[in-house]
């Protein structure tokens, strides 16, 4: 098992350390932010993170889906050392080993009040779960002492909060039930009870409804504790808030989980219509007000200038992600990926590198970092802000390009999609050939898949439209090696980052 043989070096807990609350919204892609370049709607709050702090130009998630790369945001291990780091099912046990290092396990040592809300996506329980118990482990035994999460993501089932380990509004007397192998006797789901159905199913998303939405999965019972999709936002909103202001006295860490604009898109109908874009545009505009909330909250209590703020995403966007939600429809001219190559489950650039901001007021002075930076990094990092150190992660310490005291990010960094793996270096991205279709039609994107291997300078090339791999034959034989080698785990390499036990 990769990274159980990680080792920690505590200091005594400082009080005057910052409060850290890291954002990472579902599937916000580079393109997506008016700070990135957006212009068909407006994200006020994003872009004041964005001109009040660092915009990272070339930042990364470790993967184009969301398990693989929050699993890496999480413990500071690469995804694909993690056979079962894949989009996981709502009832698949916990990812994680519970003796992994991870952001929080780190942070709570260093003295750290620490808190999850909203979506988790990593597993819970041990295999067997039984909802209607104590569901663990989960976070609470990775290190957070408080978390109100969904388990797996919007679209799949249980469609249920989860707070600290317990369904939240279980009525005993109508228990829960999941499977993700066959349906329950008499349950209705969106295959055979179209009627039912007030957002209609593109692909996938056929099994059991909630509130008129079918879902990955088939569920039964639960009724009174099923989540309200309009009222999520806020209520992931006011749990973030509660957190903040019962710990605001010692430091914590939040991570802020926002499910936007992850499908079912169902934004609040406070914000039905506001971009003219679509459900799609309309969750980011709720998402930023979300953050807009948050930040006056941490203002109100007078906390904003010690606390580092991080804003980011789990992975590249998608328009039709298995809804008839009528965001193709009303895209118009807004590209989610901005000027990136493919998108959501791909190897090119739109899958991985996303909107990474860090902003503290007061202490990091607002500028645009082309460093390349990654959340795989930010366990490291944060570590390091807090007097702690993990070695023997792939994640390093990058806390001086994360705060803007210099500009100098990774060199190499493995990125990955499906199991498929490529590697940045300087400015080059390499991809070696995979089988498989070149375009996933049903979101229509391209997924970086072709015979022969690709070489790419993004940095003149942003698009990734110029293959240079048989004009640098020499580039592409060194960056196949290296990508070799890194993924063996080699003893040879310098940075003792890629220790396995
Ligand atoms: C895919 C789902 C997609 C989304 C994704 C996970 C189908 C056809 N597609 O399998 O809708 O749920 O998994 O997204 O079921 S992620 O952001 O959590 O990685
Ligand atoms: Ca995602």
């Amino acid at each position: 098992m990769a990274a159980t043989g990680w080792q920690f070096a505590g200091k005594e807990p400082d009080a005057a350390k910052p409060n850290i609350i890291l954002i990472n919204l579902d599937d916000l892609g580079y393109g997506d932010v008016g700070a990135y370049g957006a212009t068909a709607l407006n994200t006020p709050n994003m872009d004041r993170l964005a001109k009040g702090g660092i915009r990272f130009t070339n930042g990364y998630a470790t993967s184009s889906t969301c398990t693989p790369s929050r699993f890496a945001l999480v413990t500071g291990v690469y995804p694909w050392r993690n056979k079962d780091a894949k989009i996981l099912p709502g009832d698949a046990p916990l990812l994680i080993d519970t003796a992994q290092a991870t952001i929080p396990k780190i942070l709570k040592k260093a003295g750290y009040a620490t808190g999850i809300v909203g979506k988790w996506h990593l597993g819970l329980g041990d295999g067997n779960t039984d909802w209607n118990k104590e569901i663990k482990p989960g976070p609470n035994q990775l290190g957070f002492d408080y978390s109100y999460i969904l388990a797996a993501t919007q679209d799949r089932v249980p469609t249920v909060y989860i707070e600290n380990t317990r369904v939240v509004g279980l009525d005993p007397n109508d228990p829960i039930q999941v499977s993700y192998k066959e349906n329950f006797p008499g349950e209705p789901t969106g295959k055979d009870n179209p009627e039912l159905l007030k957002m209609k199913w593109h692909h996938g998303h056929d099994q059991s409804i909630t509130n008129g939405i079918s879902r990955i999965g088939y569920m039964k019972g639960g009724a009174k504790a099923k989540w309200n999709d309009e009222e999520m936002a806020d209520l992931f909103l006011t749990k973030a808030q509660q957190f903040v202001v019962s710990n605001k006295s010692k430091p914590f860490f939040l991570y802020y989980a926002m499910q936007q604009p992850h499908v079912p898109r169902t934004p609040n109908p406070r914000f039905k219509g506001v971009t003219g874009i679509g459900p799609r545009g309309d969750a980011i505009a709720e998402a930023d007000w979300c953050l807009g909330e948050l930040l006056k909250t941490l203002e109100k209590e007078g906390i904003l200038e010690n606390t580092l703020i991080i804003f980011t995403s789990d992975n590249g966007p998608v328009v039709n992600d298995g809804y008839h939600d009528d965001a193709v429809e009303k895209l118009g001219s807004h590209k989610p990926a901005g000027p990136l190559r493919g998108g959501k489950y791909s190897l090119f650039e739109a899958g991985v590198r996303v909107p990474f901001i860090t902003y503290w007021k007061g202490t990091i002075k607002p500028t645009v970092s082309d460093a390349v930076v990654c959340q795989l990094d930010l366990l490291s990092s944060l570590a390091h802000l807090a007097g702690q150190e993990a070695k023997g992660l792939d994640s390093q310490n990058y806390l001086d390009v994360f705060l803007g005291k210099s500009k100098k990010g990774r060199n190499e960094l493995v990125i990955e999609a499906s199991s498929r793996t490529a590697l940045r270096q300087g400015d080059f991205v390499m991809i070696p050939p995979y089988n498989g279709p070149a375009v996933n039609k049903n979101v229509n994107i391209e997924l970086g898949n072709a015979k022969e291997y690709q070489l790419y300078n993004v940095k003149t090339d942003v698009g990734q439209l110029t293959n240079l791999a048989s004009s640098q034959p020499e580039k592409l034989k060194q960056m196949t090696d290296l990508l070799n080698e890194i993924q063996k785990g080699s003893p040879k390499r310098e940075t003792g980052t890629i220790k396995l036990e």
